[in-house]
Protein backbone atom coordinates (compact mmCIF):
# COMPACT_ATOMS: atom_id res chain seq x y z
CA UNK A 1 0.00 0.00 0.00
CA UNK A 2 0.85 3.58 -0.59
CA UNK A 3 2.42 5.15 2.55
CA UNK A 4 2.81 8.80 1.14
CA UNK A 5 2.13 11.06 3.82
CA UNK A 6 0.37 13.30 1.53
CA UNK A 7 -2.28 10.52 0.76
CA UNK A 8 -3.00 9.57 4.27
CA UNK A 9 -3.85 13.20 4.62
CA UNK A 10 -5.80 13.09 1.06
CA UNK A 11 -8.12 10.10 2.89
CA UNK A 12 -8.81 12.52 5.42
CA UNK A 13 -9.99 15.38 3.54
CA UNK A 14 -13.88 14.98 3.97
CA UNK A 15 -14.96 18.52 2.49
CA UNK A 16 -12.75 20.05 -0.06
CA UNK A 17 -15.01 23.38 0.34
CA UNK A 18 -14.03 23.44 3.85
CA UNK A 19 -11.24 26.28 5.14
CA UNK A 20 -7.89 24.79 5.56
CA UNK A 21 -5.86 27.45 6.30
CA UNK A 22 -6.92 31.08 7.06
CA UNK A 23 -5.25 34.47 7.43
CA UNK A 24 -6.33 37.06 9.98
CA UNK A 25 -7.68 39.57 7.56
CA UNK A 26 -6.55 37.72 4.54
CA UNK A 27 -7.56 34.99 2.62
CA UNK A 28 -9.18 32.28 3.04
CA UNK A 29 -7.65 28.60 1.22
CA UNK A 30 -9.71 25.96 1.23
CA UNK A 31 -8.81 22.49 1.32
CA UNK A 32 -9.44 21.99 -2.09
CA UNK A 33 -7.65 24.67 -3.52
CA UNK A 34 -5.13 23.46 -1.05
CA UNK A 35 -4.94 20.39 -3.16
CA UNK A 36 -4.97 22.08 -6.18
CA UNK A 37 -2.28 24.54 -5.65
CA UNK A 38 0.47 21.65 -4.18
CA UNK A 39 -0.90 19.78 -7.60
CA UNK A 40 0.63 22.60 -9.81
CA UNK A 41 3.78 23.40 -8.15
CA UNK A 42 4.63 19.45 -7.77
CA UNK A 43 4.74 19.81 -11.61
CA UNK A 44 6.69 22.76 -11.35
CA UNK A 45 9.18 21.11 -9.24
CA UNK A 46 9.27 17.83 -11.42
CA UNK A 47 9.55 20.47 -14.73
CA UNK A 48 12.55 21.83 -12.62
CA UNK A 49 14.29 18.67 -12.87
CA UNK A 50 13.45 17.68 -9.54
CA UNK A 51 13.30 13.51 -9.15
CA UNK A 52 11.81 11.47 -6.30
CA UNK A 53 14.41 10.97 -4.00
CA UNK A 54 15.78 14.47 -4.38
CA UNK A 55 16.01 17.16 -1.57
CA UNK A 56 14.39 20.40 -1.77
CA UNK A 57 15.17 22.79 0.43
CA UNK A 58 13.28 25.71 1.61
CA UNK A 59 14.32 28.83 3.01
CA UNK A 60 10.73 31.66 3.47
CA UNK A 61 9.08 33.49 5.22
CA UNK A 62 5.91 32.29 6.67
CA UNK A 63 3.43 32.57 3.60
CA UNK A 64 0.46 30.61 3.34
CA UNK A 65 2.28 28.84 0.10
CA UNK A 66 5.11 27.12 2.13
CA UNK A 67 1.91 24.97 2.94
CA UNK A 68 0.96 24.22 -0.70
CA UNK A 69 5.02 23.78 -1.58
CA UNK A 70 5.57 21.01 1.53
CA UNK A 71 2.30 19.05 0.66
CA UNK A 72 3.94 19.05 -3.47
CA UNK A 73 7.27 18.22 -2.15
CA UNK A 74 5.53 15.30 -0.16
CA UNK A 75 3.32 14.16 -3.80
CA UNK A 76 6.32 14.72 -6.03
CA UNK A 77 8.49 12.06 -3.29
CA UNK A 78 11.20 15.03 -3.10
CA UNK A 79 12.69 15.17 0.36
CA UNK A 80 11.22 18.26 2.09
CA UNK A 81 14.43 20.09 3.62
CA UNK A 82 13.10 23.63 5.92
CA UNK A 83 15.32 26.02 6.77
CA UNK A 84 15.38 28.39 9.60
CA UNK A 85 15.33 32.41 7.80
CA UNK A 86 17.37 33.54 10.34
CA UNK A 87 20.33 31.29 8.87
CA UNK A 88 23.35 33.03 7.29
CA UNK A 89 25.84 32.32 4.41
CA UNK A 90 27.85 29.79 6.97
CA UNK A 91 25.07 27.77 7.88
CA UNK A 92 23.63 27.72 4.09
CA UNK A 93 27.13 26.75 2.88
CA UNK A 94 27.10 23.39 5.22
CA UNK A 95 23.53 22.40 4.74
CA UNK A 96 23.68 22.62 1.01
CA UNK A 97 26.85 21.40 0.86
CA UNK A 98 25.83 18.39 2.89
CA UNK A 99 22.21 17.62 1.47
CA UNK A 100 23.02 18.62 -1.91
CA UNK A 101 19.51 19.92 -2.80
CA UNK A 102 18.19 19.81 -6.32
CA UNK A 103 15.87 22.59 -5.70
CA UNK A 104 15.97 25.85 -3.55
CA UNK A 105 13.08 28.25 -2.52
CA UNK A 106 13.92 31.29 -1.07
CA UNK A 107 12.59 34.67 -0.52
CA UNK A 108 13.77 37.15 -2.82
CA UNK A 109 15.51 38.97 -0.29
CA UNK A 110 17.79 35.51 0.09
CA UNK A 111 18.50 34.84 -3.68
CA UNK A 112 22.10 36.51 -3.65
CA UNK A 113 23.59 34.74 -0.60
CA UNK A 114 21.46 31.34 -1.52
CA UNK A 115 22.31 31.39 -5.18
CA UNK A 116 26.25 32.06 -4.37
CA UNK A 117 25.89 29.17 -1.57
CA UNK A 118 23.95 26.83 -3.20
CA UNK A 119 25.74 26.41 -6.69
CA UNK A 120 24.29 23.26 -8.55
CA UNK A 121 20.57 23.48 -7.38
CA UNK A 122 17.56 25.44 -9.32
CA UNK A 123 17.16 28.42 -7.11
CA UNK A 124 12.98 29.78 -7.15
CA UNK A 125 11.80 32.42 -5.43
CA UNK A 126 8.70 32.56 -3.23
CA UNK A 127 7.53 35.62 -1.39
CA UNK A 128 3.94 37.06 -0.12
CA UNK A 129 3.10 38.84 -3.28
CA UNK A 130 4.22 35.02 -5.15
CA UNK A 131 7.22 34.68 -6.79
CA UNK A 132 9.27 32.30 -9.41
CA UNK A 133 8.33 29.33 -7.95
CA UNK A 134 3.96 30.15 -8.57
CA UNK A 135 4.90 31.82 -11.81
CA UNK A 136 5.95 28.68 -13.00
CA UNK A 137 2.89 27.29 -10.93
CA UNK A 138 0.20 29.46 -12.31
CA UNK A 139 -0.66 27.84 -15.70
CA UNK A 140 -0.11 24.13 -14.41
CA UNK A 141 -2.86 21.11 -14.08
CA UNK A 142 -4.30 20.94 -10.65
CA UNK A 143 -4.10 17.27 -10.71
CA UNK A 144 -1.00 15.53 -9.84
CA UNK A 145 -0.54 11.98 -9.54
CA UNK A 146 1.00 11.18 -6.11
CA UNK A 147 3.61 9.29 -6.31
CA UNK A 148 3.52 6.07 -4.25
CA UNK A 149 6.10 5.99 -1.50
CA UNK A 150 7.25 2.86 0.65
CA UNK A 151 7.07 3.66 4.38
CA UNK A 152 10.85 3.98 5.23
CA UNK A 153 11.29 6.44 1.94
CA UNK A 154 12.11 9.96 3.31
CA UNK A 155 9.98 12.50 3.11
CA UNK A 156 12.41 15.13 5.13
CA UNK A 157 15.61 15.89 6.32
CA UNK A 158 15.63 18.11 9.34
CA UNK A 159 18.97 20.01 10.42
CA UNK A 160 19.64 19.76 13.99
CA UNK A 161 22.54 21.32 15.88
CA UNK A 162 24.96 19.14 17.99
CA UNK A 163 27.72 18.46 20.20
CA UNK A 164 30.26 18.91 17.64
CA UNK A 165 29.38 22.01 16.40
CA UNK A 166 28.11 20.48 13.15
CA UNK A 167 24.19 20.33 12.24
CA UNK A 168 23.58 16.88 11.24
CA UNK A 169 20.67 16.18 9.08
CA UNK A 170 17.86 14.03 10.50
CA UNK A 171 16.01 11.74 7.66
CA UNK A 172 12.50 11.26 8.91
CA UNK A 173 10.20 8.76 6.36
CA UNK A 174 6.55 8.89 5.57
CA UNK A 175 6.20 5.96 8.56
CA UNK A 176 7.86 8.05 11.08
CA UNK A 177 5.69 11.67 10.06
CA UNK A 178 2.58 9.13 9.74
CA UNK A 179 3.04 7.32 13.03
CA UNK A 180 3.47 10.66 14.98
CA UNK A 181 0.72 12.50 13.41
CA UNK A 182 -1.93 9.57 13.75
CA UNK A 183 -0.95 9.29 17.59
CA UNK A 184 -1.47 12.81 18.01
CA UNK A 185 -4.57 13.82 16.61
CA UNK A 186 -5.95 10.93 18.56
CA UNK A 187 -4.20 12.02 21.85
CA UNK A 188 -5.50 15.57 21.45
CA UNK A 189 -8.64 15.08 20.11
CA UNK A 190 -8.48 16.68 17.15
CA UNK A 191 -11.88 16.99 15.09
CA UNK A 192 -12.97 19.01 12.39
CA UNK A 193 -14.63 21.31 14.39
CA UNK A 194 -10.99 22.94 15.54
CA UNK A 195 -9.36 25.94 14.89
CA UNK A 196 -5.62 25.98 15.44
CA UNK A 197 -4.03 28.75 16.14
CA UNK A 198 -1.19 28.80 14.49
CA UNK A 199 2.14 30.84 15.11
CA UNK A 200 5.20 28.57 15.67
CA UNK A 201 7.66 29.14 12.41
CA UNK A 202 7.14 26.23 9.85
CA UNK A 203 10.66 25.45 9.46
CA UNK A 204 11.26 22.91 12.45
CA UNK A 205 9.22 20.10 13.66
CA UNK A 206 6.77 21.72 15.89
CA UNK A 207 5.03 24.18 13.60
CA UNK A 208 5.65 21.95 10.32
CA UNK A 209 5.01 18.47 11.29
CA UNK A 210 3.02 18.88 14.89
CA UNK A 211 0.68 21.53 14.09
CA UNK A 212 0.39 21.34 10.52
CA UNK A 213 -0.35 17.52 10.47
CA UNK A 214 -3.33 17.63 13.51
CA UNK A 215 -4.79 20.25 10.96
CA UNK A 216 -4.34 18.03 8.22
CA UNK A 217 -5.30 15.25 9.39
CA UNK A 218 -8.59 16.14 11.58
CA UNK A 219 -9.94 18.28 8.76
CA UNK A 220 -9.34 21.81 11.19
CA UNK A 221 -8.21 24.60 10.22
CA UNK A 222 -4.99 26.76 10.56
CA UNK A 223 -5.39 29.99 12.00
CA UNK A 224 -2.21 31.27 10.26
CA UNK A 225 -0.02 34.21 11.84
CA UNK A 226 3.28 34.86 10.58
CA UNK A 227 4.98 35.11 13.75
CA UNK A 228 3.92 34.92 17.58
CA UNK A 229 2.99 38.59 18.88
CA UNK A 230 1.22 38.60 22.53
CA UNK A 231 -1.65 40.90 22.21
CA UNK A 232 -2.27 40.29 18.35
CA UNK A 233 -2.92 36.44 19.83
CA UNK A 234 -4.92 37.72 22.83
CA UNK A 235 -7.07 39.30 20.28
CA UNK A 236 -7.32 36.10 17.93
CA UNK A 237 -7.85 33.27 20.31
CA UNK A 238 -11.49 33.55 21.25
CA UNK A 239 -11.87 32.34 17.67
CA UNK A 240 -9.42 29.39 18.33
CA UNK A 241 -9.78 26.25 19.75
CA UNK A 242 -6.39 25.19 19.95
CA UNK A 243 -3.10 26.88 20.76
CA UNK A 244 0.35 25.31 20.37
CA UNK A 245 3.62 27.45 21.90
CA UNK A 246 7.13 27.16 23.28
CA UNK A 247 7.38 28.04 26.76
CA UNK A 248 8.21 31.80 25.67
CA UNK A 249 4.54 32.05 23.79
CA UNK A 250 2.58 31.25 27.52
CA UNK A 251 5.12 33.81 29.25
CA UNK A 252 4.78 36.40 26.99
CA UNK A 253 0.92 35.97 27.14
CA UNK A 254 1.19 35.98 30.74
CA UNK A 255 2.71 39.50 30.66
CA UNK A 256 0.22 41.15 27.99
CA UNK A 257 -2.30 42.79 30.44
CA UNK A 258 -5.09 41.97 27.58
CA UNK A 259 -4.68 38.72 28.29
CA UNK A 260 -7.49 37.08 30.34
CA UNK A 261 -10.39 34.51 30.30
CA UNK A 262 -11.98 36.27 27.58
CA UNK A 263 -9.14 34.97 25.38
CA UNK A 264 -8.73 31.67 26.97
CA UNK A 265 -12.30 30.71 27.38
CA UNK A 266 -13.11 29.65 24.35
CA UNK A 267 -9.94 27.69 23.52
CA UNK A 268 -10.26 24.10 24.31
CA UNK A 269 -6.44 23.33 24.58
CA UNK A 270 -3.09 25.01 25.30
CA UNK A 271 0.31 22.64 24.33
CA UNK A 272 3.69 23.60 25.31
CA UNK A 273 6.54 21.86 24.25
CA UNK A 274 10.11 22.09 22.67
CA UNK A 275 11.60 23.97 26.22
CA UNK A 276 11.05 23.38 29.66
CA UNK A 277 7.85 24.84 30.84
CA UNK A 278 8.40 26.26 34.40
CA UNK A 279 6.50 25.30 36.63
CA UNK A 280 5.97 28.50 38.13
CA UNK A 281 4.69 29.33 34.61
CA UNK A 282 2.01 26.60 34.55
CA UNK A 283 0.95 27.34 37.78
CA UNK A 284 0.06 31.08 36.72
CA UNK A 285 -1.66 30.30 33.66
CA UNK A 286 -4.27 27.83 35.53
CA UNK A 287 -4.60 30.86 38.16
CA UNK A 288 -4.97 33.55 35.18
CA UNK A 289 -7.36 30.88 32.97
CA UNK A 290 -8.25 28.26 34.76
CA UNK A 291 -6.75 25.92 32.34
CA UNK A 292 -3.95 23.59 32.65
CA UNK A 293 -1.08 23.84 30.23
CA UNK A 294 -0.67 20.42 28.13
CA UNK A 295 2.85 19.92 28.02
CA UNK A 296 4.46 17.37 26.21
CA UNK A 297 8.49 16.01 25.16
CA UNK A 298 9.55 15.84 21.47
CA UNK A 299 12.55 16.23 19.74
CA UNK A 300 13.12 16.88 15.84
CA UNK A 301 14.84 12.90 15.59
CA UNK A 302 11.81 11.14 17.06
CA UNK A 303 8.80 14.13 16.79
CA UNK A 304 6.60 13.57 20.01
CA UNK A 305 7.44 11.37 22.67
CA UNK A 306 5.62 12.02 25.48
CA UNK A 307 2.33 13.80 26.32
CA UNK A 308 0.58 14.78 29.19
CA UNK A 309 -3.36 13.62 28.59
CA UNK A 310 -6.10 15.44 27.45
CA UNK A 311 -8.38 13.96 30.11
CA UNK A 312 -7.29 12.84 32.79
CA UNK A 313 -4.33 14.35 35.15
CA UNK A 314 -1.97 17.13 33.71
CA UNK A 315 0.65 17.48 36.00
CA UNK A 316 3.35 20.72 35.45
CA UNK A 317 6.43 19.69 35.41
CA UNK A 318 6.27 16.60 33.96
CA UNK A 319 5.93 15.93 30.03
CA UNK A 320 3.61 12.98 30.59
CA UNK A 321 3.36 9.14 29.48
CA UNK A 322 4.95 8.13 26.40
CA UNK A 323 2.43 8.44 23.33
CA UNK A 324 0.78 5.63 22.04
CA UNK A 325 2.78 3.42 19.99
CA UNK A 326 5.85 5.04 21.37
CA UNK A 327 8.79 2.91 23.87
CA UNK A 328 10.14 5.17 26.20
CA UNK A 329 12.75 3.72 28.57
CA UNK A 330 14.90 5.47 31.50
CA UNK A 331 18.46 3.82 31.95
CA UNK A 332 21.06 4.42 34.77
CA UNK A 333 24.93 4.55 34.24
CA UNK A 334 24.99 0.59 34.09
CA UNK A 335 22.35 0.28 31.35
CA UNK A 336 19.81 -1.08 33.87
CA UNK A 337 15.83 0.17 34.30
CA UNK A 338 15.62 3.13 36.34
CA UNK A 339 12.42 2.50 38.98
CA UNK A 340 10.30 5.99 39.82
CA UNK A 341 12.54 8.79 41.25
CA UNK A 342 16.11 7.00 39.87
CA UNK A 343 17.40 9.85 38.16
CA UNK A 344 18.81 8.42 34.57
CA UNK A 345 19.08 9.12 30.80
CA UNK A 346 15.51 8.77 28.00
CA UNK A 347 15.74 6.26 25.61
CA UNK A 348 13.37 5.78 22.69
CA UNK A 349 12.19 3.47 20.51
CA UNK A 350 9.16 3.56 18.03
CA UNK A 351 7.77 3.80 14.54
CA UNK A 352 8.56 7.73 14.97
CA UNK A 353 12.34 7.37 15.65
CA UNK A 354 14.58 8.62 12.95
CA UNK A 355 15.77 6.45 10.01
CA UNK A 356 18.85 7.77 10.61
CA UNK A 357 21.29 10.86 9.92
CA UNK A 358 22.16 11.83 6.64
CA UNK A 359 25.66 11.43 5.29
CA UNK A 360 26.56 10.15 9.08
CA UNK A 361 26.53 6.29 9.07
CA UNK A 362 28.70 6.04 12.30
CA UNK A 363 27.05 9.35 14.11
CA UNK A 364 23.71 7.61 13.72
CA UNK A 365 25.42 3.78 14.86
CA UNK A 366 26.69 6.01 18.04
CA UNK A 367 22.96 7.59 18.77
CA UNK A 368 21.32 3.82 19.03
CA UNK A 369 21.85 1.61 21.61
CA UNK A 370 23.22 -2.16 20.66
CA UNK A 371 19.39 -2.95 20.96
CA UNK A 372 17.96 -0.39 19.40
CA UNK A 373 17.33 2.25 21.49
CA UNK A 374 17.84 6.44 20.10
CA UNK A 375 19.63 8.27 23.08
CA UNK A 376 17.67 11.61 23.42
CA UNK A 377 20.34 12.94 25.70
CA UNK A 378 17.79 14.31 28.17
CA UNK A 379 17.85 12.92 31.72
CA UNK A 380 14.94 12.07 33.84
CA UNK A 381 12.85 10.06 35.38
CA UNK A 382 9.62 8.04 36.13
CA UNK A 383 7.19 9.75 38.23
CA UNK A 384 5.19 6.46 40.20
CA UNK A 385 1.98 7.34 37.90
CA UNK A 386 4.28 6.51 35.14
CA UNK A 387 4.98 9.99 33.75
CA UNK A 388 8.51 11.35 32.85
CA UNK A 389 9.45 14.10 34.07
CA UNK A 390 12.88 15.90 32.96
CA UNK A 391 15.72 16.60 34.54
CA UNK A 392 18.08 18.10 32.87
CA UNK A 393 20.35 17.15 29.55
CA UNK A 394 23.25 14.71 29.15
CA UNK A 395 23.91 17.16 26.02
CA UNK A 396 25.68 20.40 26.22
CA UNK A 397 22.48 22.27 24.98
CA UNK A 398 21.15 25.58 25.65
CA UNK A 399 17.33 25.87 24.30
CA UNK A 400 16.46 29.74 23.95
CA UNK A 401 12.97 30.36 22.78
CA UNK A 402 12.42 26.81 22.20
CA UNK A 403 15.38 27.15 19.21
CA UNK A 404 18.53 24.71 20.51
CA UNK A 405 22.03 26.27 20.26
CA UNK A 406 25.01 24.00 21.18
CA UNK A 407 27.91 25.60 23.02
CA UNK A 408 30.11 24.29 20.40
CA UNK A 409 29.43 25.83 17.62
CA UNK A 410 29.28 29.21 18.73
CA UNK A 411 32.69 29.11 20.55
CA UNK A 412 34.41 27.69 17.66
CA UNK A 413 33.03 30.65 15.99
CA UNK A 414 34.76 33.13 18.92
CA UNK A 415 37.52 31.41 18.96
CA UNK A 416 38.34 32.08 15.36
CA UNK A 417 37.83 35.51 15.99
CA UNK A 418 41.29 37.88 16.13
CA UNK A 419 42.48 38.63 19.26
CA UNK A 420 40.55 35.39 21.39
CA UNK A 421 42.24 33.46 23.23
CA UNK A 422 39.34 31.25 23.99
CA UNK A 423 35.57 31.03 25.13
CA UNK A 424 33.27 29.03 26.92
CA UNK A 425 29.28 29.51 25.65
CA UNK A 426 26.71 28.36 28.72
CA UNK A 427 22.95 29.27 28.90
CA UNK A 428 21.69 31.28 31.86
CA UNK A 429 18.56 31.91 32.81
CA UNK A 430 16.42 34.20 31.00
CA UNK A 431 12.63 35.44 31.55
CA UNK A 432 11.89 36.22 28.28
CA UNK A 433 13.78 33.22 26.28
CA UNK A 434 14.26 30.49 29.28
CA UNK A 435 17.75 30.54 28.51
CA UNK A 436 19.87 33.04 27.12
CA UNK A 437 23.35 32.05 25.25
CA UNK A 438 26.22 33.84 26.97
CA UNK A 439 29.63 34.16 26.29
CA UNK A 440 32.90 34.40 28.10
CA UNK A 441 36.11 35.37 26.15
CA UNK A 442 39.38 35.37 27.09
CA UNK A 443 41.33 37.70 25.03
CA UNK A 444 45.10 38.22 24.12
CA UNK A 445 46.86 41.50 26.02
CA UNK A 446 46.18 44.61 24.33
CA UNK A 447 43.13 43.58 22.20
CA UNK A 448 40.72 46.04 20.76
CA UNK A 449 37.81 43.46 21.58
CA UNK A 450 34.23 44.64 22.73
CA UNK A 451 31.10 43.10 23.18
CA UNK A 452 29.50 44.69 20.52
CA UNK A 453 32.67 43.89 18.31
CA UNK A 454 32.22 40.22 19.03
CA UNK A 455 28.41 40.38 18.56
CA UNK A 456 28.67 42.28 15.72
CA UNK A 457 31.05 39.67 13.50
CA UNK A 458 28.98 36.75 15.14
CA UNK A 459 25.68 38.26 13.57
CA UNK A 460 27.23 38.48 10.04
CA UNK A 461 27.67 34.61 10.02
CA UNK A 462 25.07 32.93 12.13
CA UNK A 463 21.83 32.77 13.04
CA UNK A 464 20.60 35.60 15.49
CA UNK A 465 18.82 33.27 18.03
CA UNK A 466 22.39 31.56 18.49
CA UNK A 467 23.88 34.85 18.86
CA UNK A 468 24.87 35.15 22.44
CA UNK A 469 22.62 37.84 24.22
CA UNK A 470 25.98 39.33 26.90
CA UNK A 471 29.74 38.56 25.90
CA UNK A 472 31.69 38.21 29.50
CA UNK A 473 35.69 39.12 29.69
CA UNK A 474 37.29 37.06 31.83
CA UNK A 475 41.32 36.80 32.59
CA UNK A 476 41.29 33.01 32.64
CA UNK A 477 38.10 30.26 32.55
CA UNK A 478 37.40 27.94 35.74
CA UNK A 479 38.99 24.61 35.23
CA UNK A 480 38.44 21.25 36.71
CA UNK A 481 41.65 18.83 37.92
CA UNK A 482 40.76 17.46 34.31
CA UNK A 483 41.50 21.09 32.53
CA UNK A 484 37.29 20.50 31.53
CA UNK A 485 36.12 24.34 31.94
CA UNK A 486 33.51 23.93 34.25
CA UNK A 487 30.63 25.38 33.12
CA UNK A 488 28.57 25.09 35.75
CA UNK A 489 30.35 27.49 37.40
CA UNK A 490 29.95 29.82 34.92
CA UNK A 491 26.73 29.48 35.00
CA UNK A 492 26.50 30.15 38.49
CA UNK A 493 28.70 33.30 38.27
CA UNK A 494 26.68 34.79 35.23
CA UNK A 495 23.34 34.25 35.89
CA UNK A 496 22.59 37.44 37.49
C1 LIG B 1 14.46 35.42 17.86
N1 LIG B 1 15.56 35.90 18.50
C2 LIG B 1 15.92 35.05 19.45
C3 LIG B 1 15.00 33.99 19.38
N2 LIG B 1 14.11 34.23 18.39
N3 LIG B 1 16.94 35.08 20.33
C4 LIG B 1 17.06 34.04 21.15
N4 LIG B 1 16.21 32.97 21.15
C5 LIG B 1 15.17 32.92 20.28
N5 LIG B 1 14.34 31.88 20.24
C6 LIG B 1 16.26 37.17 18.26
C7 LIG B 1 16.42 37.52 16.80
O1 LIG B 1 17.62 37.00 16.29
C8 LIG B 1 16.44 39.02 16.86
O2 LIG B 1 17.71 39.45 17.29
C9 LIG B 1 15.46 39.34 17.96
O3 LIG B 1 15.44 38.17 18.81
C10 LIG B 1 14.06 39.64 17.46
O4 LIG B 1 13.69 38.66 16.48
P1 LIG B 1 12.18 38.26 16.28
O5 LIG B 1 12.09 37.28 15.17
O6 LIG B 1 11.34 39.50 16.21
O7 LIG B 1 11.89 37.50 17.63
P2 LIG B 1 10.54 37.07 18.21
O8 LIG B 1 9.45 37.22 17.22
O9 LIG B 1 10.38 37.72 19.52
O10 LIG B 1 10.78 35.48 18.38
C11 LIG B 1 10.91 34.85 19.59
C12 LIG B 1 10.08 33.57 19.54
C13 LIG B 1 10.56 32.73 18.34
C14 LIG B 1 8.58 33.92 19.34
C15 LIG B 1 10.25 32.87 20.85
O11 LIG B 1 11.95 32.48 18.50
C16 LIG B 1 9.81 31.47 18.17
O12 LIG B 1 8.74 31.45 17.56
N6 LIG B 1 10.34 30.35 18.71
C17 LIG B 1 9.77 29.04 18.52
C18 LIG B 1 10.82 28.11 18.04
C19 LIG B 1 10.27 26.73 17.70
O13 LIG B 1 9.31 26.59 16.95
N7 LIG B 1 10.91 25.68 18.24
C20 LIG B 1 10.52 24.33 17.97
C21 LIG B 1 11.72 23.53 17.54
P3 LIG B 1 18.35 40.84 16.82
O14 LIG B 1 17.32 41.88 17.12
O15 LIG B 1 19.58 40.94 17.66
O16 LIG B 1 18.60 40.66 15.38
S1 LIG B 1 11.22 21.79 17.27
C22 LIG B 1 11.63 21.12 18.77
O17 LIG B 1 12.24 21.73 19.56
C23 LIG B 1 11.14 19.75 19.18
C24 LIG B 1 10.85 18.79 18.10
C25 LIG B 1 9.89 19.93 20.01
O18 LIG B 1 9.80 19.26 21.04
O19 LIG B 1 9.04 20.73 19.59
P1 LIG C 1 15.27 19.72 18.95
O1 LIG C 1 16.61 19.20 18.76
O2 LIG C 1 15.09 21.13 18.51
O3 LIG C 1 14.26 18.85 18.38
O4 LIG C 1 15.03 19.78 20.51
C1 LIG C 1 14.78 18.63 21.24
C2 LIG C 1 15.11 18.86 22.66
O5 LIG C 1 14.23 19.85 23.22
C3 LIG C 1 14.86 17.64 23.52
O6 LIG C 1 15.92 16.71 23.43
C4 LIG C 1 14.73 18.25 24.89
O7 LIG C 1 16.00 18.53 25.44
C5 LIG C 1 14.02 19.57 24.58
N1 LIG C 1 12.58 19.51 24.86
C6 LIG C 1 11.55 19.34 24.01
N2 LIG C 1 10.37 19.38 24.66
C7 LIG C 1 10.66 19.57 25.96
C8 LIG C 1 9.90 19.70 27.16
N3 LIG C 1 8.57 19.68 27.14
N4 LIG C 1 10.55 19.86 28.32
C9 LIG C 1 11.91 19.91 28.36
N5 LIG C 1 12.69 19.82 27.27
C10 LIG C 1 12.07 19.63 26.10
Amino acid sequence: MDANLYTLFERHVVDAAAPCLVVPNGPVVTYGEIAATSARIAHALVDAGAKPGDRIAVQVDKVPAVLPLYLAALRAGLVYLPLNTGYQRAELEHFFGDATPRVVVCGSDRLGVVAATARDATVLTLDAHGGELLDRAEDRDTSFATLARAPDDLAAILYTSGTTGRSKGAMLTHRNLASNALALVEAWGFTRGDVLLHALPIYHVHGLFVAIHCALLSGSRLLWLPKFDAREVTALLPKASVMMGVPTFYTRLLAEPSFGRHASDPVRLFVSGSAPLLPETFREFEGRTGKRILERYGMTETGMITSNPLEGERLGGTVGPPLPGVSVRIVGDDGAPCPPGAIGTIQVMGPNVLKGYWNLPEKTREEFTADGWFRTGDMGEWTPGGYVKIVGRAKDLIISGGLNVYPKEIEERIDAIEGVVESAVVGVPHPDFGEAVTAVVVAKSGHALTEASIIATLKADIAGFKVPKRVFFAVELPRNSMGKVTKAELRRRFAS
